[in-house]
């Protein structure tokens, strides 16, 4: 059975825009898996330390057959594939980030993975990618993304 998956991406390390580009062009690729569509790219400030470059965000729709995990260890290939090092300094810069944010109505919760994305509620440069591409989203709690949108200060991210 296949399901539908939302990745959330981000840089502001290296050429951002040609990495997002380029990571959706891999995503594209993956095994047992489609890119049904992505958003715009956006130009978002950054959450966490501001002495850092201001981030190129997107949102990716696949439907895959993958298991979650599966996915994950697929996302994290693409990661290091473009540069990214593990030990980057939390919420620091990055080459490349891709958070599995949701993926169907499943709620996963273990070591390696927390489905919804645990802070994805209060981030602009999620809710906004995602509204574009798909409007009527219900997480599995039963919270529907326009709800949360209108809960977010909506500054700070620009839309490409
Ligand atoms: N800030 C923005 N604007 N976009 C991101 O993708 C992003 N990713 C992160 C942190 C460092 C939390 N800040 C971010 O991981």
């Amino acid at each position: 059975m296949s399901e539908i998956v939302y990745v959330g991406l981000g840089s502001n390390l290296n050429a951002p825009e040609k990495q997002v580009s380029q990571a959706l062009t891999a995503l594209a690729n993956l095994p047992n898996t489609g890119l049904v569509d992505s958003s715009s790219l956006y130009l978002s400030k950054p959450l966490g330390p501001q002495d850092q470059d201001d981030y190129i965000n997107a949102v990716a729709k696949l439907s895959t057959e993958l298991q979650p995990l599966e996915l994950l260890d697929q996302l994290q290939k693409i990661e290091n594939k473009q540069g990214r090092i593990r030990k980057e300094e939390r919420w620091g810069a990055r080459t490349l980030d891709l958070d599995l944010l949701l993926f169907g109505n499943r709620v996963i919760q273990n070591e390696r993975l927390t489905v919804p994305h645990y802070d994805m509620r209060n981030r602009c440069f999620v809710l906004i990618p995602l509204s574009e591409i798909s409007q009527h989203i219900e997480l599995p709690d039963g919270s529907q993304l326009n709800t949360l949108i209108a809960k977010i200060n909506q500054q700070g991210i620009q839309r490409l």
